[in-house]
């Protein structure tokens, strides 16, 4: 896991939508999601290259189970690309809901990238749509740029931080979930399920702590 630090100039880390809808007081907020601010500023610092993610929806996205009658929040719909988790209304571009959490040392970032920007469909991957065949741009971005080692951290575990970390792996990149500094949603059995995903797919789960001792 050294190799994943600064001293490598091929290792990037990913922080996924470290924003106010996902921490205590957001509009979907994840449980301790905002403990890990202090753990991923401090990996943020030991690491040369920085990418952030950041949910960016339009109001009335699809996602929204106030877009759909007679819909609850956490309800399953199938969608033209497949079944589809409907959340409360979250992360709508340009609200206070969207931003970085404000302890979050995000201006080391060189890219950020925003996803689910498109109303008819969801983004929980930082690589693909979630018909999983729309492409983000971050897997062309990363490449070009030679990083070819990627730590991701973030919110949430179970959705966007396994979803970026399943299609990494199975882009190629040499993936690494450093689980204590990400926090789960934990929908119906969903983090033991993106754990034993991720593990099969050969993403190595470790320990932002360890790397920054
Ligand atoms: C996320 C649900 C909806 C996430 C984003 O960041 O994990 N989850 N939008
Ligand atoms: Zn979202």
């Amino acid at each position: 896991m050294a190799a994943l630090r600064k001293e490598s100039p091929n290792a990037g880390l990913i922080v996924i939508d470290l924003q106010n809808d996902f921490c205590p007081g957001g509009a979907l907020a994840v449980a301790g999601g905002d403990e890990i601010v202090p753990l991923v500023n401090r990996l943020i610092g030991s690491f040369e290259h920085v990418v952030l993610t950041q949910d960016w929806h339009p109001a009335g996205h699809s996602s929204f189970a106030s877009t759909h009658a007679g819909q609850a929040p956490f309800a399953a719909v199938q969608m033209a690309y497949g079944s589809q988790t409907l959340w409360p209304d979250h992360c709508v571009q340009g609200t206070p809901g969207a931003e970085f959490h404000r302890d979050l040392a995000w201006t080391k970032a060189e890219l950020v990238i925003r996803k689910g920007f498109r109303k008819a469909i969801d983004s929980y991957s930082a690589f693909y749509e979630n018909d999983r065949k729309t492409p983000t741009g971050l897997a062309g971005y990363l490449r070009e740029r030679g990083l070819t080692k990627l730590a991701l951290v973030g919110l949430a575990t179970d959705f966007c931080v396994a979803y970026s970390a399943l299609d990494a792996a199975r882009l190629g990149f040499d993936t690494t979930v450093l689980l204590d500094a990400c926090r789960a949603i934990d929908l119906n059995g969903s983090l033991a399920t993106a754990r034993r995903q991720m593990q099969l797919a050969g993403v190595s789960l470790g320990e932002a702590a360890r790397l920054v001792a």
